[in-house]
């Protein structure tokens, strides 16, 4: 291994060693860009990795609510300021009981690069809380927005960072955030969030754009192996924003969408998923997958059960889309997808590919779409949320979407460009990890040490 990556593995090891989410993203990126470090010492002489690993800032905050018992929930924000080479910090909030220093600083990480990927003036950032928005009323949704803004507000800017949604956090959530920002700020500063609704100031195919985006990546890279989406069986993991829309995309691309699933489990329907039913029981009534069966008794529901692989990834398919969340497909899942026939895994969820599985899926020439270039539309798709803000001014549905589609496919491109550059064609990994590396180092050199 490169002696200077490394050393820095080192002391984010040392420093760090209790993030393990935090510590895989850094790995994978770090080491995918060796060949590049290799090639000149300037990386060194300008300690470009120290300073990129390192966050320019973290906030922790208590987040204090009463829930609809009377009764006093503490708990914890934050927001990683991670990198503003590029423009405000940007990316989004998640609310899951699962958010820790960790996650956030892993997302956040992740979030730099897939930014400066998407060619807009973004840097990166992520944010979130610990609180389960499940099984909360509306009013407890928006008491805790409201406290969460009322410490973040000091922190954001149109100019200054940006979120937007993520796990657990979107339209409603949104809402209400940027009701208490404008409450606080007395100011109508529309581009602070992103996801906002139609009717104040959101973007149209902001909702749909990750899962778009998703697809048109997917499809570049299936076309450039000679391969299409038409035709093609497809399973997605998750039923929430990115699973929907890249579940959308695929049928009208002529794919059969056989699977998908939520955190209770996978629902398998060989007749294709009814798609309208997934989004009244997620977007509508906030439900489980399980009342899928309602409609459809057709249909097969596999239970997850704690501590087993997913079921999802045990559903025979050509093509497998984990839109659910980190590490959720293993070496194990992995193998039983390459059994099976699998062609193409493309991740529309951050980091849900373990090291292991993603290692072993390009050892056996499975075509393989990062996250940070794959899902990349969401966030472009808040870039453009932000300039119609600014020009006080809307495109159309189909100007947006053609802006994401001609973004995905220069992003497929600066990839397949970047991988072709060392000699790895098809390495789609390097290729993000590479062609992000060049842009962000570039900029920190011309800016001195910041
Ligand atoms: P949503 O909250 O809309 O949906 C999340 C889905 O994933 C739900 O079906 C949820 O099931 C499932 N899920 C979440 N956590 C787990 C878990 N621990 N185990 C099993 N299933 C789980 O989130 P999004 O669709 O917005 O986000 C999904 C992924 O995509 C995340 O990794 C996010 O970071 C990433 N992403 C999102 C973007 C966006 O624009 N929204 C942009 C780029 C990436 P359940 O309801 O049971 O929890
Ligand atoms: O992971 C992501 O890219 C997002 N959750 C979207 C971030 C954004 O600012 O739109």
């Amino acid at each position: 291994m490169n002696s200077y990556v490394e050393r820095v593995l080192e002391i984010a090891k040392k420093r760090d060693g209790n993030q393990p989410e935090f510590l895989q993203a850094l790995n994978e990126v770090l080491c995918s860009i060796e060949p590049v470090i290799n090639t000149s010492d300037k990386y060194e002489k300008n300690g470009i990795l120290e300073r990129l690993i390192e966050p320019e800032r973290v906030i922790m905050f208590r987040v204090p609510w009463v829930n609809d018992k009377g009764e006093v929930v503490v708990n914890r924000g934050y927001r990683v300021q991670y990198n503003s080479l590029i423009g405000p910090y940007k990316g989004g909030l998640r609310f899951h009981p699962s958010v820790n220093l960790s996650v956030m600083k892993f997302l956040g990480f992740e979030q730099i690069f897939k930014n400066a990927l998407t060619g807009l003036p973004i840097g990166g950032a992520k944010g979130g809380s610990d609180f389960d928005p499940k099984g909360k009323s509306d009013n407890e949704v928006m008491r805790f927005c409201q406290s969460f803004m009322t410490e973040l507000y000091r922190h954001i800017g149109q100019d200054v960072d940006v979120p937007a949604g993520d796990i657990g956090v979107g339209g409603r959530e949104i809402g209400y955030l940027f009701g208490q920002y404008k409450r606080i700020k007395d100011a109508y500063e529309g581009g602070v969030l992103t996801g906002k609704d139609i009717c104040y100031g959101g973007s149209l195919t902001r909702k749909e754009a990750t899962g778009y985006g998703l697809m048109f990546f997917l499809r570049e890279m299936l076309s450039h192996h000679n391969q299409t989406v038409a035709g093609k069986t497809v399973t997605i993991s998750g039923s929430g924003n990115v699973a929907i829309y890249a579940c959308q995309k695929a049928v009208s691309m002529g794919a059969k969408v056989v699977a998908m699933c939520d955190s209770n489990g996978c629902i398998y329907d060989k007749d294709g998923i009814d798609l309208d039913c997934i989004k009244d029981i997620k977007e509508v009534r906030r439900g489980r997958i399980k009342e899928y069966l309602e409609c459809h008794p057709q249909a097969e529901y596999i239970e997850q059960r704690a501590g087993d692989s997913a079921p999802i990834w045990k559903i025979k398919t050509d093509i497998a889309l984990p839109c659910a969340t980190q590490n959720e497909l293993t070496l194990e899942d992995a193998k039983v997808l390459v059994q099976n026939g699998v062609i193409a895994v493309a991740e529309g969820a951050n980091m849900p590919t373990t090291l292991d599985a993603t290692e072993y899926l390009q050892q056996h020439n499975i075509l393989f779409a990062p996250a940070k270039a794959a899902n990349a539309g969401g966030v472009a798709t808040s870039a453009i949320e932000m300039s119609q803000n600014s020009m006080r001014y809307y495109y159309t549905f189909e100007e947006v979407e053609s802006k994401l589609e001609r973004i995905m496919i220069n992003i497929f491109n600066a990839c397949k460009a970047a991988s072709d550059s060392i000699g790895q064609n098809g390495n789609y990994v390097a290729g993000a990890n590479i062609a992000a590396f060049n842009k962000l180092a570039n900029a920190m050199i011309a800016q001195g040490i910041v």
